[in-house]
């Protein structure tokens, strides 16, 4: 028998989530390891470089970060059936979901945590960094690292200003979210797929979790409360089917039109920002998390926030396999595309394209 994998990962961690539902419905042996401050110390920053989780650890000892990456890793050395639907429309609007959930759901994971939950999250960060300290310690500790990731809300555009428009647009999602789990178990039938572990990121670890937001949850949405339950601890593993002819169900149509909406302006101009930095920096290899601010729209409020280059290696795996396709496929998926009010992504100049190299993101050298 081959050696388990190792995951490391905390309760509270929304990455963590999608890494730990997926890892159980592909049926693959995994053991967890806490991230506490001192597993920080001795594995993660020597074998990463930089603080983050989750981190597997593959049986041949090959370290891989980034959801993304994890995934794929697992869906390439591990047998069982797969997340990434075959059917090439489907597997386009998975890959979208995918996207829309680690990197857009992620502003109403952060504002509610923060919002409603403070007191707890800061426990929840003592009592997973600094597992072995005393109640009191930990509670002291946990207060200041999690005022470190509280510090980020303005780079994700969360601001008093936001706020209303932030929940209007997560009360949208959750009703359409709950509508189309009346008819399906998954995005795409029965069996999860790439697009349901973006989604299960933020819904899972916050929104579910961190209590004052589970209660909205199941009281809003109680499909998608149930639909956490089942996707993060699957009774069933490795089992259901995509829905034949590539179908992509009526009920999905409003979120990926709420994708189109709300997501994809503020990549649009994140890739603009990104060809502006890169004319200014033509030798630049290693590209920064953040690379100035932007004015941004939700739910029809303008504000500011960061722009971050990470959604757009992202994006690139979208319009990487748009670009892939040929004949009835390519007309199903940029009908698809159109219907939603995504035409922009139809033949979109993604230059400079971006490539992950060594757990950090780069310029890809073909741009050089
Ligand atoms: N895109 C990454 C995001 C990972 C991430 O942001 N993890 C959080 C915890 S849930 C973290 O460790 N953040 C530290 C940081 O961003 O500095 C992934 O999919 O794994």
């Amino acid at each position: 028998m081959s050696k388990p994998y190792t995951l490391y990962a905390a309760p509270l961690s929304l990455y963590s989530g999608k890494t730990r539902g997926y890892l159980r419905w592909k049926n693959v042996a995994f053991h967890e390891v806490l991230a506490t401050r001192e597993v920080y110390a001795s594995e993660l920053l020597p074998r990463v470089g930089w603080p983050v989780i989750p981190v597997v650890i593959a049986p041949d000892d090959t370290t891989v970060q980034d959801t993304t990456d994890i995934i794929d890793y697992v869906e390439t050395h591990e047998p069982g059936p797969s997340i990434y639907p075959e059917g090439p429309t489907q597997k386009l609007a998975a890959l979208i979901m995918e996207l829309f959930g680690d990197e857009w759901l992620l502003i109403a994971a952060m504002y509610y945590r923060w919002t409603f939950n403070e007191e707890f999250a800061y426990g929840e960060f003592g009592n997973a960094l600094y597992a072995g300290l005393p109640a009191q310690e930990r509670a002291a500790k946990g207060r200041e690292d999690g005022a470190r990731f509280k510090a980020f809300l303005p780079l994700l555009g969360i601001t008093p200003k936001t706020a209303p428009a932030i929940e209007a647009t997560y009360e949208e999602f959750l009703r359409a979210f709950d509508a189309h789990l009346a008819k399906h178990d998954f995005l795409f039938g029965s069996r999860p797929s790439i697009g349901d572990y973006g989604l299960i990121g933020p819904l899972y670890a916050h929104n579910y979790r961190d209590p004052a937001s589970g209660t909205h949850m199941e009281k809003n949405a109680p499909r998608v409360a149930s639909w956490c339950r089942y996707t993060h601890a699957p009774q069933h593993t490795g089992t259901g089917e995509f829905l034949d002819n590539d179908e992509i169900p009526e009920t999905l149509i409003p979120i990926l039109k709420i994708f189109a909406r709300e997501q994809l302006p503020i990549l649009l101009a994140t890739l603009e920002q990104m060809k502006s930095w890169y004319a200014a920096n033509p030798d630049a290899d290693e590209v920064p998390r953040a690379i100035g601010m932007h004015e941004f729209t939700i739910g029809g409020v303008t504000d500011n926030r960061g722009v971050i280059p990470y959604p757009l290696w992202m994006l690139g795996r979208v319009t990487a396999h748009l670009a892939s396709l040929t004949g009835d496929s390519k007309t199903a998926a940029e009908d698809l595309l159109t219907s939603i009010g995504a035409e922009a992504l139809i033949g979109l100049d993604m230059a400079p394209r971006l490539i992950r190299k060594g757990f950090k993101l780069y310029i890809a050298p073909t741009n050089a």
